[in-house]
C-alpha cells in the first residue's frame, strides 16, 4: 500500500483562502472526487475534492488553516499510483486567470445614463446552476460588484455582482432559477457616467484551474476593498456562511438556514450548528419563524404554520391489498376538518368528565312532552342543556370569552352553538340569546336549526356569533369523549348517553338516571380548578333545575 499526499490544486489565483470546514477525518476511506475540505474567500466558498482514493492516514490542515495551491491535506494510503485527476469540477471551470471576466457584464455601456442589461458574466464552463439568494429588489439603488445573487452547485456557491451601478428597473430572476453565463439578471438604470464599463469593472469573476487536475469549484478573486460586499450573516432573511453541503442538508432537513446561528468562523453554520437547531425545535426550546408566525401574540393562533420534523404522511398503494373505491370528501367535511384540525392543534385542551343526575329532569322532560303532546313541540334534553349552560357562563365568565392576542374579550351576550350530525357532516348552528328565551321556545328553534341542517340549507347568519357549543351525542349512546374546542370559544360540553346507575344516598343505592358530561376547555384562558366547578354546578343544575332561577 502506497502512502500518497494529497495537495490543493491549482484553484486559481487567489492566495491564501482559509479552510472553514474539514469534511474527512483520519480513517476514513475517500474515493476520488470526494470533497475533503471547504475553503471560503470573501464571495465564495468550495470544497476541494481529493486526487486519490484511499484511507486517511493523516490530515494535514485544521480550521482556520490558510492554504494555496500545492498545500497539502492528507496522508492517503492508497490501493497504488495517484489516481487519475478527477474529471468532475464541482461548478467550475477553468477559466484561465488572465481571461477571467468582470463582474457581470453589461451587455451596451450606457455613457450617458441610461437602461442596461446586466447578465451573468463567464463564471466557467458549467451549464446551469440554482440561484438560491437574490439580495437585490426592484427600486434598489446598486453599486458595483454589489452581489445580487447567490448560485450554488452541487460543490459550491457563489455570489454574482453587478457589473453596473444604478437603479434596478426589472429584476428577471428569482430563487429557484437556474442560471449560466449570460443569463439576464437584471435591467439597470444607470445614471449619466455612472456605468461602469466592463474592462474596469472589478474583477470578481471565479477562476478555477486551468488546466492541471482536479478542477476546483470557483472562487472569487479578492475583492476590492473600497466595494460593498455582502454580508450573508449581517441580515437576517439571507442565507448566513455555510457551504454547499451544509446548504444541502438544511435544506433536506427544512431547516431555515437564515435563522440557524453559526458558530464557525465568521458566523459560518456549521453541521453541528443546524444538528443542534433541528434538536432545539424538535425539543420545543425554540421555534422557527414560520412556527412563530402561525402563533399570533398571546399564543391564539391563526392556524396553518409549519411542523418541520414531522414524518412525511404514508403514501400506501391501499389498491395492493385489495378492492377500494375513492370518495371525494364532502365540502362541508372540507371546511369543519380545517377547522377541526387547526383547533385540535393550536388549543391545549384538557378535558374535565364528570355525571350529572337527570333522573328529576328527565322525569319532568317526559311530563312536559305529555303535556305538550297536542302542540307537536318536543322539548329536549339539549335544550335544557342550553338554559344550563347560560347560567354556568353567567358565573363563570372566562368560559364566555374569546382570546384575541393577549387579550381576553369579555361577552356579555350568550349564544349557545349545538353541533349537529348531517348526512353531508358536522355543522353548529347557533341559538342567538339563549339567555333570553324559555325552554320550549329553545326547543322549537333547535328542531327548526336541525332541520335546516339537514337540508343543507343553513346560512351563515344561523352558525355565527357562538359563546359556547354544546356537543350531545347523547340519542346515540357512548360514554364520554374528547370535544374539541369550537375556536375562538374557549369550551365545549360534549354530552353522551343517560343511562341508570345505582347511586349510593347514604343508606343504599338507589336507580338513577346519570348523564355522563365531557367539559373540554382551553388551558391558556381557563384553570383546570374552574373548570371542575363549571363541570360541578353544570351538573347541579340539571339535578335539579329550580336553581336555575337563583
Ligand atoms: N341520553 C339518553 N337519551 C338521549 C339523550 C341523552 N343524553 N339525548 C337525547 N336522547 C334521546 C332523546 O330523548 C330522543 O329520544 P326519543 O326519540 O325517545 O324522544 C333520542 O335520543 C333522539 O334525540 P335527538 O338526537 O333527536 O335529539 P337531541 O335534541 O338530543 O339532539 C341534535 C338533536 C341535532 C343535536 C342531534 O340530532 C345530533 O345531531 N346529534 C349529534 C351531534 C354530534 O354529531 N356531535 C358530535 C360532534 S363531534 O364530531
Amino acid at each position: 500500500m502506497a502512502m500518497l499526499e494529497v495537495k490543493v490544486p491549482d484553484i486559481g489565483d487567489f492566495k491564501d483562502v482559509a479552510v472553514i470546514e474539514l469534511l474527512v477525518k483520519v480513517g476514513d476511506t475517500i474515493s476520488v472526487d470526494q470533497s475533503l475540505v471547504t475553503v471560503e474567500s470573501d464571495k465564495a466558498s468550495m470544497e476541494i475534492p481529493s486526487t486519490h482514493a484511499g484511507v486517511v492516514k493523516e490530515v494535514k490542515v485544521a480550521v482556520g488553516d490558510k492554504v494555496n495551491e500545492g498545500s497539502l491535506l492528507l496522508i492517503v494510503e492508497g490501493a497504488g499510483a495517484a489516481a487519475a485527476a478527477p474529471a468532475t469540477a464541482p461548478v467550475a471551470a477553468p477559466a484561465p486567470a488572465a481571461a477571467a471576466p468582470a463582474a457581470a457584464a453589461p451587455a451596451a455601456p450606457a455613457a450617458g445614463g441610461g437602461l442596461v442589461d446586466v447578465v451573468v458574466p463567464d463564471i466557467g464552463d458549467f451549464d446551469e446552476v440554482s440561484v438560491i439568494e437574490v439580495f437585490v429588489k426592484e427600486g434598489d439603488t446598486i453599486r458595483v460588484e454589489q452581489s445580487l445573487i447567490t448560485v450554488e452547485s452541487d460543490k459550491a456557491s457563489m455570489e454574482i455582482p453587478s457589473s453596473h451601478a444604478g437603479v434596478i428597473k426589472a429584476l428577471k430572476v428569482k430563487l429557484g432559477d437556474k442560471v449560466a453565463k449570460g443569463t439576464l439578471l437584471a435591467v439597470v438604470q444607470t445614471a449619466a457616467g455612472a456605468a461602469a464599463p466592463a474592462a474596469s469593472a472589478p474583477a470578481v469573476a471565479p477562476v478555477a484551474a486551468p488546466a492541471a487536475a482536479p478542477a476546483a469549484a470557483p472562487v472569487a478573486a479578492s475583492a476590492s476593498a473600497a466595494l460593498p460586499a455582502h454580508d450573508p450573516t449581517a441580515n437576517k432573511g439571507r442565507l448566513p456562511h455555510a457551504s454547499p453541503t451544509i446548504r444541502k442538508l438544511a435544506r433536506e432537513l427544512g431547516v431555515p438556514l437564515d435563522e440557524v446561528k453559526g458558530s464557525g468562523p465568521k458566523g459560518r453554520v456549521l453541521e453541528s450548528d443546524v444538528q443542534g437547531f433541528v434538536k432545539a425545535v424538535m425539543t420545543g426550546q425554540t421555534q422557527t419563524a414560520a412556527q412563530k408566525a402561525a402563533a399570533p401574540a398571546g399564543g391564539a393562533a391563526s392556524g396553518g404554520g409549519a411542523f418541520p420534523g414531522l414524518l412525511a404522511w404514508p403514501q400506501v398503494d391501499f389498491a395492493k391489498f385489495g378492492p377500494i373505491e375513492r370518495k371525494e370528501m364532502g365540502r362541508i367535511k372540507k371546511i369543519s376538518g380545517a377547522n377541526l384540525h387547526r383547533n385540535w392543534v393550536v388549543i391545549p385542551h384538557v378535558t374535565n368528565h364528570d355525571d350529572a343526575d337527570i333522573t328529576d329532569l328527565e322525569a319532568f322532560r317526559v311530563l312536559l312532552n305529555k303535556e305538550n303532546e297536542k302542540s307537536g313541540v318536543k322539548v329536549t334534553m339539549l335544550a335544557f342543556m342550553i338554559k344550563a349552560a347560560v347560567a354556568a357562563l353567567k358565573k363563570f365568565p372566562e368560559f364566555n370569552a374569546s382570546l384575541d392576542g393577549d387579550t381576553l374579550v369579555m361577552k356579555q351576550y350568550f349564544h349557545i352553538g349545538f353541533a349537529a350530525d348531517t348526512p353531508n357532516g358536522l355543522v353548529v348552528p347557533v341559538i342567538k340569546d339563549a339567555d333570553k328565551k324559555g325552554i320550549v321556545q329553545i326547543s322549537l328553534e333547535m328542531a327548526e336549526l336541525a332541520k335546516k341542517a339537514r337540508d343543507g340549507k343553513l346560512g351563515p347568519a344561523d352558525m355565527s356569533g357562538g359563546c359556547f357549543t354544546i356537543s350531545s351525542l347523547g340519542g346515540i349512546g357512548g360514554r364520554y369523549f374528547t370535544p374539541i374546542i369550537n375556536a375562538p370559544e374557549v369550551a365545549i360540553m360534549g354530552v353522551c348517553k343517560s343511562q341508570i346507575e345505582p347511586k349510593w344516598d347514604g343508606k343504599a343505592f338507589q336507580p338513577r338516571l346519570m348523564l355522563p358530561l365531557s367539559l373540554s376547555w382551553d388551558h391558556r384562558v381557563i384553570d383546570g380548578a374552574a373548570a371542575a366547578r363549571f363541570n360541578v354546578y353544570f351538573a347541579s343544575l340539571l339535578a335539579d333545575f329550580r336553581r336555575i332561577a337563583l
